[in-house]
């Protein structure tokens, strides 16, 4: 068929046409199911696995998917932001200071958490900073309403289901109420930012009053965050790493230190990591500290420690130990680990 100007015009207005009206419909949710029906067997669900009728009485009580968080969902990120960019976003002199100032206000608090859990202060208030600069921004979506969207949504519907049944539990067994249960719109709880299934596997009842409340009660925050991290294998003796310098030859370097074992987990962050040696065989590999002095000694319990430049060759090079990996496991970007980190130095 001859494709004449005409003909390829109308295909034209016709393809227009499509996307925009893909575009309206881009808040709506992907189900075929109506919600009605779909609710009713989500809450079926839930009577099996336990959770009382009243419960999902008022959990579910004005729920309805929410446009909004579809759209949040669907949005790809505009632009990809440098390290230089995010670092100094997130590790800001503001967040560095309100930092400070919260250690001294929540000191009653913190230390008897990081004694007990085994976790230093510094760590914990920087994972705290940077998921809720300090417990101010947690989030002001219903967490209920939140993961219904996306539950019901045929994005991630698996994932989700299985987070939102958890809340409800989380509501079952009275540790919050459903009006006081916030979080992002995708489901991340309270000053910690804990998934529901997370909250299951870690948060923490510090004051013994039988509820885990990761909103409100600051020492339940706390020791969540320090029990995630500690669960996750955190040593208290030692810190996440350090800033190094290189031998001139970077490349030389990198092909001796290169990974060629498989990533078991975190792959995302991890594939960028060098090999993990002990500082001994980093130093005989020429590798000094930031300012050109030599790598600490270990002391009685040597570690390994990988290296991992975020900016690429030319940027800076962190030598990142075992530590490092118990925050890449509460978020698995190098990025964020390096902001925690940063942070925590800041805050010593
Ligand atoms: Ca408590």
């Amino acid at each position: 068929m001859k494709i004449t100007g005409i003909l390829l015009s109308f295909i034209l207005a016709v393809v227009v046409s499509l996307s925009s009206l893909r575009a309206e419909e881009k808040s709506v949710p992907d189900n075929p199911q109506p919600f009605e029906v779909w609710l009713a067997d989500l809450k079926q669900e839930a009577l099996e696995q336990g959770i009382s009728p009243g419960t999902l009485e008022t959990a579910f009580t004005n729920v309805a998917p929410i446009p909004k968080i579809i759209e949040l969902d669907r949005r790809q990120p505009e632009f990809t932001q440098t390290y230089a960019q995010y670092i100094s976003r997130r590790v800001s002199p503001t967040r560095i200071a309100k930092g400070r100032e919260k250690i001294s206000e929540f000191s009653g608090l913190l230390s008897p958490v990081a004694q007990s859990m085994g976790v230093q202060e510094r760590f914990i208030a920087a994972i705290w900073g940077m998921e809720t600069n300090y417990g101010s921004y947690t989030g002001g979506y219903s967490v209920i309403a939140a993961l219904t969207t996306l539950a019901y949504d045929m994005r991630r519907p698996t994932y989700f289901r299985k987070e939102l049944l958890r809340a409800l539990k989380i509501l079952d067994e009275g540790h919050i109420s459903p009006e006081d249960m916030k979080g992002s719109w995708a489901g991340a709880m309270g000053q910690g930012q804990f998934m529901p299934s997370s909250f299951y596997s870690y948060a923490y009842d510090f004051d013994q009053d039988g509820r885990k409340d990761i909103w409100v009660n600051e020492s339940d925050v706390f020791a969540s965050i320090a029990n995630y991290l500690k669960r996750h294998g955190w040593r208290e003796d030692q810190t996440w790493g350090r800033e190094v310098t290189l031998p001139e030859d970077v490349d030389g370097l990198w092909e001796k230190v290169q990974q060629t074992g498989k990533i078991k987990s975190c792959r995302r962050a991890l594939k960028d990591h060098s090999k993990q040696l002990s500082l001994d065989e980093w130093k005989a590999l020429g590798v000094k500290s930031k300012f050109g002095g030599d790598l600490p000694d270990v002391g009685e319990r040597p570690f390994k420690a990988s290296l991992v430049m975020p900016a690429g060759k030319d940027g800076p090079a962190y030598l990142t130990y075992e530590n490092f990996r118990s925050i890449l496991r509460y978020n698995c970007s190098n990025f964020y680990a390096l902001g925690v980190s940063l942070l925590a130095d800041e805050l010593r």
